[in-house]
């Protein structure tokens, strides 16, 4: 039987996903992204699961699409298929937090897939890039889209146009990645991040989630506006009386995410 794609565990309330297609760099195909999308949809129905971490190996998080898989397609195929349209698309609307855990090679594909998750932590040794433009394209699954909005307009033109590639400090410095850690506490620091956040309320964790979202789609009185209607709606919660009423009470809250 052939070793699955993607490897999932579960630490408490944390589903942890592993790209795991070592020895081409976790080249991502449609198959890859058949089961990565598969396994989140199953960590976003399960009540037991607060946040997921997607992390990669210690060379590469994902070295981008499988270019051998790429190679021969025509306009036609691509086309006419939507090729790396439905599972690569559903990824977006995931509603539980996913966190990126880059280490290595984080390019093309790679690099828009780990835009695509909540934010990113990076080890010392990652490097993010979009190299598309060296093999006569450009980035097809939102590097052109979310690189700007992380980084700004010049090191995005930058990045998208030399197809170089950036390491660790100067993303952080670039506002792409939110924490840089040593390779070998990397996957502990995503899980402990993902462990706070899954203790947190659900409901407020999902709202946040979509609020923050918005401000990348939205005008800022629209989403000024969505912000407070959520914000009221949490008041429905069960979990926003326990919240307060334990801080009143000095203890920490049992949130029931309902
Ligand atoms: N695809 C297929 N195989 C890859 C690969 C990739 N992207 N990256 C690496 N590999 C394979 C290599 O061919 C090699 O295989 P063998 O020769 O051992 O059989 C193995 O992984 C190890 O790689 P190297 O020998 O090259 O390792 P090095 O350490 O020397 O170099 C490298 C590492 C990352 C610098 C180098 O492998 C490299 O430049 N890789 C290609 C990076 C790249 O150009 N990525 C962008 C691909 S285009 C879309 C969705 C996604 C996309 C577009 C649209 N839609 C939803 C519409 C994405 C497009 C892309 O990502």
């Amino acid at each position: 039987m052939s070793e699955s794609l993607i490897k999932v565990e579960t630490r408490g309330r944390v589903g942890l996903l592993t790209l795991n297609r070592p020895k081409v760099l976790n080249a991502l195909n449609n198959e890859v992204i058949e089961e990565l999308a598969q396994a989140v949809r199953t960590f976003e129905a399960d009540d037991n699961i607060g946040a997921m971490v997607l992390t990669g190996n210690e060379k590469a998080f994902a070295a981008g699409a499988d270019i051998g898989a790429m190679q021969s397609w025509s306009y036609m195929d691509v086309y006419k298929a939507d090729y790396l349209g439905g599972h690569w698309e559903s990824l977006r609307h995931i509603r539980k937090p996913i966190i990126a855990a880059v280490s290595g090679y984080a390019l093309g594909g790679g690099c828009e897939l780990a835009m695509l998750c909540d934010f990113i932590i990076a080890a010392d040794n990652a490097r993010f890039g979009q190299p598309e433009i060296k093999l006569g394209v450009i980035p097809g699954y939102g590097g052109t889209q979310r690189l700007p909005r992380a980084v700004g307009k010049a090191k995005a033109m930058d990045l998208v146009l030399t197809g170089r590639m950036m390491n660790a400090e100067e993303a952080e410095r670039a506002g792409l990645v939110s924490r840089i850690v040593a390779v070998d506490r990397l996957l502990d620091e995503a899980i402990e991040a993902a462990t706070v956040i899954a203790a947190m309320s659900l409901p407020s964790v999902m709202m946040a989630k979509e609020c923050v979202n918005r401000a990348f789609e939205a005008s800022l009185s629209e989403s000024l506006l969505f912000e407070r209607r959520n914000f009221h709606a949490l008041f429905s919660t069960q979990d926003q009386k326990e919240g307060m009423q334990a801080f009143v009470d000095k203890r920490k809250p049992d949130f029931k995410h309902s």
